[in-house]
């Protein structure tokens, strides 16, 4: 993970979600400070997570997103993978795009 984050701050925010069950994308984000980034830096974390650089987040890369900030993270469940949709994904179809990403990690400011 490049120096924008704080490495204590992603791992407080990895310890917040280590059982299964319990990862919340907005208290993950919040936590680790993402939500503080500019949106250039916000995009960087997105470019990050889209594993196949197609634009957008689709299931695995979702799956996997703990493991982008920590190769012995968990993966996300089933139901953990259906929450981050239903949050990220407003248009439903399927994909959490760049502006999409950026709405859920700063609502506020949307
Ligand atoms: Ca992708
Ligand atoms: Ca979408």
């Amino acid at each position: 993970m490049s120096s924008m984050l704080s490495d204590s701050q992603v791992q407080a925010a990895l310890n917040e979600c280590k059982e299964p069950g319990t990862f919340k994308a907005a208290k993950f984000f919040q936590t680790s400070k993402i939500s503080n980034l500019t949106t250039p830096q916000v995009k960087e974390v997105f470019q990050m997570l889209d594993t196949n650089g197609d634009g957008s987040l689709d299931r695995d890369d979702v799956a996997g997103f703990l493991q982008k900030f920590s190769p012995c993270a968990r993966s996300l469940t089933e139901e953990e993978i259906c929450n981050f949709f239903a949050e990220g994904d407003p248009d439903n179809d399927g994909k959490i795009g760049a502006c999409e990403f950026q709405d859920m990690v700063k609502p506020a400011t949307k």
